[in-house]
Formats: C-alpha cells, sequence, structure tokens
C-alpha cells in the first residue's frame, strides 16, 4: 500500500455519491480508486467527481483488476451479503453502510465468513457514534458527573420517506440506528423491545402507521423511549434528552417552534456530514495504521439485526426480548480475550 488509501465504492447512489464527494474532497489519506456501479448514469457522475477512479460494474471485476485497497459498500441493504462475501474472500478492509445485512441469518454468514481472516475486517456505518454531540453525551454518561443516567428520551423524525418505505422499515431503516447507537451510549445492551401506535399522521401514506413509540429496556433497567415519525412535512429532527439523577442534557436540533417553521435540516445527509465525515476519516486512519475498524463491528451489526427482528415483531403488539449471544473472542478487545477463555 502506498501512504493513499485507494478506496473502492461500491455504489454510487445518492449515499455511494456523497462518500465519494467526501472521500475525494474532505478525507485525507485516501482517494477514490473505483468506483462499482452498473448504471452508466451514476457512474458518470461518479467519474466527475473522481476523475482518476475506474469504473467497474460488478464488484468481482474490480477485485481481479486489484483497483483498491479497501472498500466502502453503499448499494442497498439487501445487496450488502453479496458485495460482502468477495470483498472479505479477497481480504480486504470494508466500511459497510448500515444495515450489515438485512437479517441475523445472512449477518451470521458474514461474522463466519470474516472469522476465516486473522482479525476483523468490517466497520459498519452507524455514523452516528461518530456526532460531536453523541459523543460528548457518553463521555458525560461514563463519567457520571451529572450522576446516575435514568432514561433516554429520543426522537427521530423524517420529513416524509419515499415511496419505497414500508411499515418495517421504521424499524429495519430508521430505528436501526437507535438500536446501535442508544446501548453505546448506555453502556448497557438491549433487553427488550414494544412498539405502541400513537394517533396516525393524516399526512403519512396509507400503508404507513405511524408515528410509533418505541420502548426500548435495557440489561441496566433502563427504559429508552423513541419517537419515530416519517411524515413530520417540517424537516428532519433527531434529538436525545438524557434524563440523569442531578441533570437533564439535550442533545440534536432545535425543535420546529411554530408552524411554518423549518428544522434546521432538511436531510440525515446535511443533519449527520460531520458524523459522516469523521467516521470516513478515522476508518481510513484505522485502516492505514493497520487496526481496520476504528467502530462498530459486524458483531455490533449483527447484534442490531437481531434487535430489528425482535422490532418488527413488536410492530404487531407485545414486548419481544432481543437475543444477545456473548460475541466470540474474534470481536473482543485483544486484552479482554484472556479473560472470557479464563471464564469459558
Ligand atoms: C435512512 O435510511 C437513514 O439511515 C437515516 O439516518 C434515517 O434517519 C432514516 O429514517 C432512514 O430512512
Amino acid at each position: 500500500m502506498t501512504n493513499e488509501l485507494r478506496v473502492g465504492v461500491v455504489g454510487a447512489g445518492a449515499m455511494g455519491a456523497d462518500h465519494i464527494r467526501r472521500i475525494e474532497t474532505r478525507v485525507a489519506g485516501a482517494r477514490v480508486a473505483a468506483v462499482v456501479e452498473p448504471d452508466a448514469g451514476r457512474a458518470a457522475a461518479a467519474g466527475r467527481d473522481a476523475p482518476s477512479a475506474q469504473m467497474f460494474a460488478r464488484i468481482e471485476d474490480a477485485l481481479a483488476a486489484e483497483a483498491m485497497d479497501a472498500v466502502v459498500i453503499a448499494v442497498p441493504g439487501p445487496l450488502h451479503l453479496q458485495t460482502l462475501l468477495p470483498a472479505l474472500e479477497a481480504g480486504l478492509p470494508i466500511l459497510c453502510e448500515k444495515p450489515l445485512t438485512p437479517d441475523s441469518a445472512t449477518s451470521l454468514r458474514v461474522i463466519e465468513a470474516e472469522q476465516r481472516l486473522e482479525r476483523p475486517h468490517v466497520q459498519v456505518g452507524f455514523m452516528r457514534r461518530f456526532d460531536p454531540e453523541y459523543a460528548q453525551l457518553r463521555e458525560m454518561i461514563a463519567s457520571g458527573e451529572a450522576g446516575e443516567l435514568l432514561m433516554l428520551h429520543c426522537a427521530h423524525r423524517n420529513a416524509s420517506v419515499s415511496e419505497a418505505y414500508v411499515q418495517q422499515m421504521l424499524i429495519n431503516d430508521s430505528v436501526v440506528h437507535e438500536f446501535d447507537v442508544v446501548p453505546w451510549l448506555a453502556g448497557s445492551p438491549l433487553t427488550s423491545v414494544e412498539v405502541r401506535y400513537s394517533r396516525r399522521n393524516p399526512a403519512a401514506p396509507a400503508r404507513l402507521r405511524e408515528p410509533i413509540l418505541v420502548l426500548m429496556e435495557l440489561e441496566n433497567g433502563m427504559i429508552v423511549d423513541v419517537e419515530m415519525s416519517v411524515n413530520v412535512q417540517f424537516g428532519y429532527q433527531v434529538t436525545t434528552e438524557a434524563v440523569f439523577s442531578r441533570a437533564a442534557l439535550r442533545i440534536g436540533d432545535p425543535l420546529a417552534a411554530r408552524p411554518g417553521a423549518r428544522a434546521a435540516h432538511e436531510s440525515f445527509e446535511t443533519r449527520f456530514a460531520e458524523a459522516y465525515d469523521i467516521e470516513m476519516q478515522r476508518w481510513v486512519d484505522a485502516v492505514m495504521r493497520g487496526d481496520l475498524v476504528d467502530g462498530p463491528n459486524a458483531w455490533d451489526g449483527y447484534l442490531v439485526a437481531l434487535a430489528c427482528e425482535a422490532g418488527v415483531r413488536a410492530l404487531s403488539g407485545g414486548v419481544h426480548l432481543v437475543e444477545r449471544p456473548d460475541p466470540p473472542a474474534f470481536y473482543l478487545p485483544t486484552h479482554a480475550r484472556g479473560r472470557q477463555s479464563a471464564r469459558a
């Protein structure tokens, strides 16, 4: 590897194109050396943003040409498995947009394939962990300076969604972020999920029943509520209020206070632009150092897939337990491996 990481971006739709521009203009130590995109229009646009990139229609061709040192996967979730497996087979480090794969059975296949390598190579693109406000909140929780964390109230609001967005996506495509970030913030795993329906938003298309309230319980006894709305019209908002024993703190954009007011953002691409930039820079730095992963790994992605499955069941009512298998030693930080084998 030279002193510049040759990144291959698989998928040049909205997210892939955003990552291509990010790597080309805002990330140090990397360039887009390959783009895998079968659609001619998208490939041409990607070529304008990354003029020195080689274009391929299939990941297998980019791998055969040895055109990249590391891979960013930004195709839709259902195509992740078929992209991850050959990239892992080639032993390349991977930053894979969320979700790892759409279900736990396929996530397990990724985990099995990854364990044929000497250490984790897959990072999952749960970008909220890199948002400076989330990171500060996590530090405040861990430091104990505001006392014990008692509750989190989360709001996750989209102005509108595409025609392809169906009811299960409230969980699989949207609350998937809270399933990752809440246990990470609170330092405690998710144990159960319940979904309650509030009054239906008349602006929602007939196929969607929302907003929903997702109630999550964590192993430490904490209850977290997530208001998930996808047709608020006034913009894109993601907020979290943390209630401690000695303080309360709110992160995220201010509310649109008056009828007609717009939220600070219209979409996740701008709301989390800084988080995406930091995520990409840290991943590139980790790959260049040889650490390969600096953030949520494939095991985290698998746990989130299990949480989503419980969440989808909860859309039909009831409280659903979330499966929490122990991670294989492969996914533990090196210093924790001895402890697990001593316990076994
Ligand atoms: C979208 O796919 C995302 O990942 C966004 O972060 C989320 O807010 C949105 O609800 C999803 O549809």
